[in-house]
């Protein structure tokens, strides 16, 4: 495939078009999902829920711990919020959208959002300064953790809906297309789980503006490339939403913090 990719809409159903290029894929982009106002008041409620947790001192959330780092100016920052959308209507209301709908059948139908299941909806907010503990993450499929579970892989596909204008010295999502038709041994061994960082010659650089919504199997390798620039200019702010299919297995606050989720802790 060649570094640049086409860019889709998305309405409330799929086209042909766009079903065939995820399933080719196992990737894809829409354009300006949500617009810069509805941007700005997702941003503003991350940083109310932020504030409260910092105040509470919350560390997990339905045994997902919860990723604290500092901000440029030495100021506490969360880094990685789990369940958001248990904690502030900007989230949960922003699930609403009937165009989600429309994303279930790249999943196989019968489908939900997991808004109560295995992270909830994660807010990641990337920053590249000196205090920072999360600049850039590792290669990974988000389905492992499924295998940790022992559970058989359902089809889980991770929703983003992208906070930040990039430019691709930014970093960010990077992504080996069709990796998901590969068979189980190369979804467990084709890299180091979270350890390798380096390019792929096959990889494909996501570079989104604030309002894009991407798609990507959970079977597919993918890694957030660090930014090249420091300070300001390298923030970047994404959400995740899985879709799965299968067992429904929500968590609540007496949810253990299971193995895959000290992986977290490598992730610098
Ligand atoms: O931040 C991103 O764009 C991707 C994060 C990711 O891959 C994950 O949280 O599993
Ligand atoms: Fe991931």
């Amino acid at each position: 495939m060649a570094p640049s990719y086409t860019r889709f809409s998305l309405a409330e159903s799929l086209t042909a078009e766009q079903t065939a290029f995820f399933n080719k894929n196992g990737f894809i982009h829409f354009k300006n999902f949500i617009t810069p106002d509805t941007v700005s008041s997702i941003v503003n409620a991350s940083v109310e829920v932020q504030n409260k947790w910092i105040t509470e001192g919350v560390d997990k959330v339905n045994g997902v711990p919860i990723k604290y780092g500092r901000d440029l100016d030495g100021s506490p920052l969360v880094q990685r919020f789990a369940f958001i959308n248990q904690h502030h209507s900007a989230f949960s209301g922003l699930l609403l959208d009937p165009r989600f709908k429309a994303l279930f059948e790249l999943a196989g139908g019968n489908a939900r959002l997991g808004e109560n299941e295995k992270d909830g909806m994660v807010f990641n907010h990337y920053v590249n300064g000196p205090e920072s503990k999360f600049t850039k993450m590792g290669w990974h499929t988000d389905g492992l953790r499924d295998v940790f579970y022992g559970k058989k892989l359902n089809p889980m596909l991770n929703v983003g809906i992208h906070l930040s204008n990039l430019k691709p010295e930014n970093g960010g999502l990077r992504l080996i297309p069709g990796t998901h038709k590969q068979g189980l041994y190369q979804m467990l061994f084709r890299k180091k789980y979270f350890l390798d960082h380096d390019n792929d010659p096959k990889e494909i650089a996501i570079i989104p503006e604030a309002g894009d919504l991407t798609v990507h199997d959970g079977r597919l390798w993918h890694r957030v490339a660090q930014s090249s620039v420091t300070g300001e200019e390298s923030r970047r702010r994404v959400i995740y939403i899985p879709i799965i299919a299968g067992k429904y297995s929500p968590k609540n606050e007496n949810s253990p913090t299971v193995f895959y989720q000290r992986f977290a802790g490598i992730v610098k």
